[in-house]
């Protein structure tokens, strides 16, 4: 069994993604970042950084359970586990790792920075906004040139890299960007928005009431 300690957020829903794809049995458990349990002495034994998402996989390594932080790390071990939606092929694997990385390391921080200064500062900067927004505009250009001629964002298959990028973009209203102005990345987001197992992990953990 594994024990998902999350949030109804993007980071947390690249993994109940992934969880609900590979029809694992797992059971989430809601951090509620409102209520700042991410910084209880409990939760900060298995996150050291205080942040979701983290899995306690009890079926670890050696028979041995194991936890694992960090989105992009989780996806790897799931990913590696299962033997589905990561290739072993190694340039393909390459692939599916550098837009992997694209996400964790520029999509993610940056978005995120947009949808905090949009929404939950409390005052207006407007170089701050200015700065992500602007940051935000360029990947998603990086993304609709890249999806040009592309089904999927790596080595020609749904991958880990593509579940990683969904969820930041289905926050697009919040970031206020148009999909129309950026086609390729529109039809892929529609295509993958499409997978009932999208669909379902998009639902987990509910929001709180
Ligand atoms: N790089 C980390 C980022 C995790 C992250 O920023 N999680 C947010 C929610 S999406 C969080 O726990 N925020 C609580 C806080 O910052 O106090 C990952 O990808 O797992």
């Amino acid at each position: 069994m594994i024990d998902l300690y999350s949030s109804s957020t993007p980071n947390g829903r690249k993994i109940t993604i992934l969880l609900e794809e590979l029809e694992v049995n797992y059971n989430p458990i809601l951090i509620s970042l409102d209520k700042k349990e991410q910084f209880s002495s409990e939760f900060s034994k298995i996150s050291p950084t205080n942040k979701i998402p983290v899995i306690v996989d009890s079926d670890g390594p050696d028979d041995e359970p194991i936890t694992v932080f960090e989105s992009g790390a989780i996806l790897i071990y799931l990913a590696r586990k299962s033997g589905q939606f990561l290739p072993l092929e190694p340039r393909a694997e390459c692939e599916t790792l550098q837009w992997l990385m694209f996400q964790m390391g520029g999509i993610g921080p940056i978005f995120g920075q947009v949808h905090h200064f949009k929404r939950a500062a409390k005052e207006l900067v407007p170089y701050a906004l200015n700065r992500y927004g602007k940051e935000c505009l360029r990947l998603y250009s990086v993304l609709d040139k890249h999806l040009d001629q592309r089904k999927w964002v790596a080595a020609n298959k749904y991958t880990i890299a593509d579940i990683a990028i969904f969820p930041w973009v289905a926050r697009y209203e919040w970031q206020e960007v148009k999909l129309a102005d950026f086609p390729n990345v529109r039809r892929w987001f529609e295509t993958i928005g499409q997978r009932p197992a999208v669909q379902r992990g998009m639902l987990v953990p509910p929001r709180p009431s």
